[in-house]
Formats: structure tokens, C-alpha cells, sequence
């Protein structure tokens, strides 16, 4: 099954969206396999954010991330990358769609509460990034029937 990365940004987490995020993923049947609370360093944030390092807000994007804690996830289903961008809306908050997590809960795009790999490259160069693979844990879902057919 596919995985993808997912964070709920600084923003999210000091507003107290955590576990309303988290509640979306688990109730669309989605799987969490690794998850983490905490600091990204200016050295990650260049890193995860490097396909935009030329770009006018990468600055401002960097000091962002690196601003208070995230959380850190794995999330794996059928198609979880288009899945879970699909569920996030589209990166500026005022085009993202009511219903999608940027839509309901963002204005601005600089703050755009969540992050979520947008292809399998990205997927798997951010999952690397912030875990170790010891760290993706592998587990039955018992429901999982009952999500797919
Ligand atoms: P996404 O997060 O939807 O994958 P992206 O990879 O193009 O979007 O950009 C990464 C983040 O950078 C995005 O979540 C918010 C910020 N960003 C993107 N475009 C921006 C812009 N034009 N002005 C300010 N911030 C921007
Ligand atoms: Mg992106």
C-alpha cells in the first residue's frame, strides 16, 4: 500500500487542530504507521523544502516551519497521496475547497495548517527525512475490511 507524509504545521498545532486533523485521516480508513511530535531544525526545513530554495517565500517558508512544533506523520492507504492532497485542498487557503482541512481552517497561504507529499518521489525522499525506517511501524488494521472490498 502507499505511503505518504503528512505534517500538521506550526500553525496547526498551536491552534489545537492536532487531533481534529488526525480525526479526519483515521475516519476517511486511512493507516497511521509512524508519527512525531516535534522541532524541525533550519538544516530539515531546508531539506524538505530544497524544490523551493529559489523562490521569493522560501525564507519566510523556512522560518515558519522552524517556528514551534509540528507533528510529524506516515499515513498509508490505497492511493494515500492523492488521497490525502486531495483531503488538504488546494495550497492557497481561499481557493481551497469548504470540506478540505485548508479550506475550513485556513486564510492565508502562509499558513496553510497542514503539509502532505504531493508525488511518490516527494513521498519518499520526506519520509526518509524524517524517520528512520525503524520508526514506520507495520501493523494490521483489523477494520480493514470493512474499508476495503
Ligand atoms: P503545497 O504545500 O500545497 O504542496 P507548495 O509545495 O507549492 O504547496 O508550497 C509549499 C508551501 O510554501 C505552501 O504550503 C505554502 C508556501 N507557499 C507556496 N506558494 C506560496 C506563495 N506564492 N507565497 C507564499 N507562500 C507560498
Ligand atoms: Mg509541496
Amino acid at each position: 500500500m502507499e505511503k505518504t507524509f503528512v505534517a500538521i504545521k506550526p500553525d496547526g498545532v498551536q491552534r489545537g487542530l492536532i487531533g481534529k486533523i488526525i480525526s479526519r485521516f483515521e475516519k476517511k480508513g486511512l493507516k497511521l504507521v509512524a508519527m512525531k511530535f516535534i522541532l524541525v531544525t533550519n538544516e530539515l526545513a531546508q531539506k524538505h523544502y530544497g524544490e523551493h530554495k529559489e523562490k521569493p517565500f522560501f525564507k519566510n517558508l523556512v522560518e515558519f516551519i522552524t517556528s514551534g512544533p509540528v507533528v510529524a506523520m506516515v499515513w498509508e492507504g490505497k492511493n494515500a497521496i492523492s488521497t490525502v492532497r486531495k483531503m488538504m485542498g488546494k495550497t492557497n487557503p481561499f481557493d481551497a475547497e469548504d470540506g478540505t482541512i485548508r479550506g475550513d481552517y485556513g486564510i492565508d497561504i502562509g499558513r496553510n495548517v497542514v503539509h502532505g507529499s504531493d508525488g511518490p518521489q516527494s513521498a519518499e525522499k520526506e519520509i526518509n527525512l524524517f524517520f528512520e525506517s525503524s520508526e514506520i511501524v507495520d501493523w494490521k488494521q483489523d477494520i480493514q475490511n470493512w474499508i476495503y472490498e
